[in-house]
This record gives C-alpha cells, structure tokens and sequence, in this order.
C-alpha cells in the first residue's frame, strides 16, 4: 500500500477515534461537577409524530442541563437497542436512559450495567422485569389509563345504545388499531379500553390488528379491514399516526371519518386536533411526549448517587367533539 498524505491523516483520524471510544472512563472520577454528567440515551427510531417531539425534548434539555448526551437510534430494532445499552456501558457513561421498544427481553443487559454500577432510567415505555434492582425508575405516560378514557367516552358517546341493547340487541362494532406488538403501551391501552367496554356486552371488538404506530400501516390496515368488514361504528386507534392513515383510506372510500364511523385517538399531535376540529374524530386523549426537563432532573439526581421515584405518570388530557379548543395553544408536534 503506497502512504500518501490523505491515507496517514485516515488512519491518524481512524486511531484517535478508535482510541476515544475504546478507552474507558475508569481512569476519570464520577462527575464532581453535574456540567460533566454523561447521559447514554437510546430512542427507538422516529416512527410517530410523537416519537419525533420526544427525541427533540431529549436532546434540547440535555443542551440545556449541559448534560453530555449520548444518543442512539435503535430504527425500531431491540437488538439495536441493547447493542448501544452495551457501548453505553463499555464507555462507563454515568447514567443510561432508553425508551424500550417492547417490554420484554432487557434483564441481561440491565444486568450487566447494574454490574457496572451504571444507574438506568426506563422512559416512555415500561419493561417487565421480576428483578426490580435492574433500573432506578420510570417515567412517561399511563398507558392503562388512556385506555380507559377511550372506552369512558365511548360509554358517552353511545350512551342510548348502551341503554337500548337488551330491547334493541344493536351492538357498537369496533375496530382496534393496535400499537407495536409486544409495547406497553399497546398492551396497556389495549387492557385499559377493555377494562371499560368488558362491562357492556353492546360493545364488541370485531377486528384488532397491529399497525406498528405507523401512518402508513394505518392506511393500509384500514384499506383491507374495510373491503372484509361491513357494519364498523368505532376505529380506537393507539396513535394519531394510525389515525392518519385511516382516514385516508375512508376517504378514498366514501366514508366521512367522525361521521360514519366514530374516531377515538391517542397522542393529541396537530394534525390530530386539527381533526378533531373539524369533526373528523370524536375524540383525542393526550399522551405527553416533552418529557425532556423531567428526564434530565432525574438523570442529574441519579449521577449524584441520589434515588428518584420508581414510578413517575406524565399529566395528560382528553380532548373531545364537545369541547371548546379554540384556546388550545399548538401542540408542537
Ligand atoms: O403513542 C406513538 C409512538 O411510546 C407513547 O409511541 C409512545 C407511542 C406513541 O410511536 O405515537
């Protein structure tokens, strides 16, 4: 190989990156100074709206707590994800954070950065763990909860069928839009919708089918549910991005979205309300992706060898047909 003057300066510019991320940081002491707090944070990709906000309040209260943000993109993979757990934990960052793509499958590399002494914080999405030393706390969204809301304002919405149905026998017919498979919050949402409609047999679910949180799976599901499925009432679907897609494929059809059939969404982006202002869905419950601020208190805390709450939910709304929105500042994603 002939060494000319661009090949030293590659492979000069090739060690010293070998060598800044190969080295630990054994040799530095646990940050004195919380300006020096190195935050190892991985996100599960940019599938939502939502997921998009999320990742700029990350990374904008990182700027802002001068915390050192490591940040990953998993691109919805969970091998991408405790692959960049492990570089996190091969670098000695202080603190890890991640959003876990699904709930299962974490305690070996959460094992592994407890035997580093890494702290972990869970965000957004919970795991199931029966080892609850592997990670410091949660905080995000009450999946369970906006599950309920879904099926309270369905109560509401068909209060007279509800009343009606043992005269009647008229059943509400419901699509279910399912977030990713194997994620607590499609899991929660999908347990806390039924803890409410399980209640009335009225309320059947005639379809339920994974759209992955995307737009475009929305469209596509609802494009073949409605060419198999005649009488629908409900499309409860767990994010706007879902919902996006579906109304696209009604429309395509014929059908007047919030009209012909009830929408009930869950993220409240814009473009959802937006929707739901001009009745194109019945109803929007708020899931809080500026979770950023309350992240980075959290990290700080656990850096200085502080413990923090195991369970902390975000504060969320319901956005409904019946409610004034004219003041409802834009929502930012
Ligand atoms: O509802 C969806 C995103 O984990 C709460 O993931 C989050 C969900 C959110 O793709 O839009």
């Amino acid at each position: 190989m002939v060494w000319n003057k661009e090949r030293v300066l590659i492979f000069l510019c090739t060690l010293s990156f070998l060598f800044f991320f190969s080295c630990s940081r054994t040799e530095e002491p646990r940050p004195e100074n919380m300006e020096n707090i190195i935050l190892g944070f991985s996100q599960i990709g940019a599938e939502s709206a939502w997921r998009n906000c999320n990742t700029r309040s990350i990374q904008e209260a990182a700027a802002h707590s001068k915390i050192q943000l490591v940040f990953t993109n998993a691109e919805q993979k969970q091998e991408n994800q405790i692959k960049a757990l492990r570089s996190f934990i091969a670098y000695q960052v202080d603190v890890i954070a991640f959003v876990p793509i699904v709930a299962d499958g974490w305690d070996t590399v959460l094992n592994e950065a407890k035997d580093a002494g890494i702290p972990v914080l869970v965000t957004d999405r919970k795991i199931n763990t029966a080892d609850e030393t592997l990670y410091a706390g949660f905080i995000g969204t009450d999946s369970i909860r906006e599950g309920r809301d879904a099926g309270l304002f369905l109560l509401k919405k068909f209060a007279d069928r509800v009343e009606n149905y043992p005269v009647t026998g008229e059943p509400v017919n419901i699509v279910e839009l399912v977030g990713t498979e194997g994620s607590s919050v499609a899991v929660g949402r999908g347990e806390g919708f039924r803890q409410i409609i399980g209640d009335h047999p009225v309320f059947r679910i005639i379809h339920s089918e994974s759209g992955d949180f995307l737009r475009s799976k929305g469209y596509e599901l609802m494009k073949a549910i409605l060419e198999k499925v005649k009488e629908i009432d409900v499309i409860f679907s767990h994010n706007d991005g879902m919902t996006l897609g579906a109304i696209d494929a009604m429309t395509e059809q014929g059908i007047r979205p919030g009209k012909d059939i009830v929408i009930v969404t869950i993220d409240a982006e814009q473009a959802a309300i937006d929707a739901l202002k001009e009745g194109l869905v019945n109803c929007v419950i708020e899931c809080n992706p500026k979770t950023g601020e309350a992240i980075m208190a959290l990290v700080t805390r656990l850096a200085a060898g502080e413990s923090i709450p195991r369970l902390l939910h975000v504060s969320e709304e319901v956005f409904t047909e019946d409610d004034d929105l004219s003041s409802l500042p834009p929502r930012g994603y």
